[in-house]
């Protein structure tokens, strides 16, 4: 990993799960203050400022981050565990999504579904190479596919982040393709 990558992946843990690593709050709609972001980035011993920052938002493999118009602020698109609303965008979903998860928890999905975890939503993907990548990163990858059109015309929502991850609440085992 380069080290612009290890500073994004610290950005990406105090701007979803932990801001108090920096030393800094979001406000409720998972905003940071980037002036107060770099100080506190910087006084954890990282290298940074506006120009790597805006590097790594500009570059971000997944779109991680975005600015707001003046660049006064900065929050994760998705992903997070702490309890922010960062405006997702109701939408229709495609007929089917998909989800990447590792084999070994297939047992306890195919029991109770697919579950949040420790972030706000259950992460699906539309296609399924992307859920592969997913799996991945939990060990032996299976790709489950969701029936996602079903679950909305039963009333499920659906959202599209800002960098193209749809996001759900829950899935109930009912809609997972056998
Ligand atoms: C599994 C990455 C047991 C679930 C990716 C997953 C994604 C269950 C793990 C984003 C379960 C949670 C999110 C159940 C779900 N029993 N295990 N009932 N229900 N699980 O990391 O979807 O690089 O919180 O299958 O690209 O893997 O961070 O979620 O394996 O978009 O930007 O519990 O993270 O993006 O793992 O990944 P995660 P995820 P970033």
């Amino acid at each position: 990993m380069g080290k612009t990558d290890k500073l994004s992946v610290f950005i990406s843990l105090v701007l979803r799960h932990n801001p108090g690593a920096a030393g800094i709050t979001l406000d409720e709609h998972g905003w940071a203050d980037v002036q107060k972001l770099l100080e506190g980035v910087s006084a954890t011993g990282r290298k940074i400022d506006m120009a790597v920052l805006e590097e790594i938002v500009k570059n971000d493999s997944k779109q991680r981050y975005s600015f707001n118009e003046d660049k006064t602020l900065i929050r994760a698109n998705q992903g997070h565990s702490v309890p922010v609303d960062v405006e997702l965008k109701e939408q229709e979903p495609p007929e089917f999504l998909y989800h990447g998860t590792a084999d070994r928890f297939l047992k306890s999905i195919h029991a109770e579904g697919l579950k949040p975890m420790s972030r706000l939503y259950v992460h699906l993907s539309k296609d399924v190479e992307t859920a592969l990548k997913v799996g991945k990163r939990h060990g032996s990858p299976v790709v489950l596919k969701v029936r996602s059109g079903a679950m909305y015309r039963e009333g499920y929502k659906f959202y599209l982040s800002e960098n193209g991850v749809w996001l759900t609440k829950m899935v109930s085992k009912k809609y997972l393709e056998k």
